[in-house]
């Protein structure tokens, strides 16, 4: 019978925007028009990446990005479609990108209310092992839209995002998109239709896990506590032993993470202080993205919503997952920081 609804009614990712809106009088749609933009960007992005290996586009394009990574053109290509695919919108006033030094001015005829950040293709070291890889986004309300856009509309707190949602292009390609409501709903792109259908409306992620997700090449460089509660997990309990599940794409560990519960760590260590992964388009979103379904997100010590970013391409330690999970190597920070 499941089944049977989404063939005889299925809820398009347009549909959906639509029935949110209407639950907002005051909405001016700027929103919708917002995701529609997004939707049709992931749309194009992944028939890019599915093409990639056969278009070539694998390989090295030579020039590098802001981050000094070997930029590939699927990087470049993805960058193009998603700040295209904004720019027409008229409700974005500039955007911030893994791949743009700087913010990224649009040119609206009117007051645009709204700013996004965005990783177009995140984990691309990926691409060419044919490892799921996905884009990444959180989208802000400007403070005053009366004003020029200025850098500061982009230095906010993560508790601050209206929508953010990622896309992961994997077995199948799925848009999870969450709102300030504490909704988040998966939509898996029918390629047959060309539209994203409804497949996991209110997405929960489970209460508890045991599967811990971390790059343990790091041990060597971990503080104390995450050396603490890595140990903990990997010593076989009788009420439960945790598995190791790594993938290397922050959108695959995650959606992963959402889905069957468990803990995702990218710590601070001794090579990077401030940990890998950048707060307004990565730690952001997928903080925001799991407190909506339940979970939590900390840097071990505190709320990594809390933070206030101070510069667009900023990076922060990332713990984020269940929330039993969480509070158990949340506890470890604090006996030992109670010890020092
Ligand atoms: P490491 C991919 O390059 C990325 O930015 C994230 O997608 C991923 O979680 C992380 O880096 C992996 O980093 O150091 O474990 O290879």
């Amino acid at each position: 019978a499941k089944f049977l609804s989404i063939e005889s009614n299925p809820i398009t990712l347009a549909r959906a925007i639509m029935s949110d809106q209407r639950r907002h009088p005051e909405a001016k749609g700027d929103l919708t028009m917002i995701l529609s933009s997004l939707m049709l960007a992931c749309k194009f992005v992944s028939n890019a990446v599915r093409k990639a290996g056969i278009a070539s586009l694998i390989g090295i394009s030579g020039s590098s990005n802001v981050q000094g990574e070997q930029q590939k053109p699927l990087d470049i290509l993805a960058n193009d479609i998603f700040i295209n695919s904004l720019k027409y919108c008229n409700k974005i006033a500039a955007l911030a990108s893994e791949e743009e030094t700087g913010i990224y001015i649009i040119d609206n005829p009117d007051e645009a209310k709204y700013v996004i950040a965005f990783d177009p293709l995140d984990g691309s070291s990926n691409i060419d092992v044919n490892v799921s890889i996905g884009s990444i986004f959180a989208i802000w309300k400007r403070p005053d839209y009366s004003k020029p856009v200025v850098l500061e509309d982009f230095l906010r707190t993560g508790a601050e995002v209206e929508v953010s949602g990622y896309c992961i292009y994997g077995s199948s390609t799925q848009l999870v998109i969450a709102t300030k409501e504490g909704k988040v709903d998966c939509f898996t792109l029918d390629n047959s239709i060309g539209d994203f259908i409804l497949t996991h409306p209110n997405l929960r992620i489970p209460k508890k896990g045991n599967i811990y997700s971390v790059n343990e090449g790091n041990s060597h460089f971990w503080d104390k506590s995450m050396k603490e509660y890595v140990n903990l997990v990997k010593t076989p309990q009788d009420d439960n032993t945790y598995s190791l599940r790594y993938v290397g794409s922050m959108v695959s560990d995650v959606h992963r993470t959402l889905l069957y519960g468990g803990i995702f760590l990218y710590p601070a260590d001794k090579k990077s202080p401030n940990g890998k992964l950048r707060v307004l388009y990565e730690v952001f979103p997928m903080s925001f993205i799991v407190e909506a379904a339940g979970g939590k997100a900390t840097d071990g010590r505190r709320r990594l919503l809390d933070i206030k970013a101070h510069d667009i391409h900023q990076r922060s330690p990332c713990i984020l997952g269940s929330p039993d999970d969480v509070d158990t190597i949340v506890a470890i920070y604090a006996k030992n920081d109670e010890e020092e």
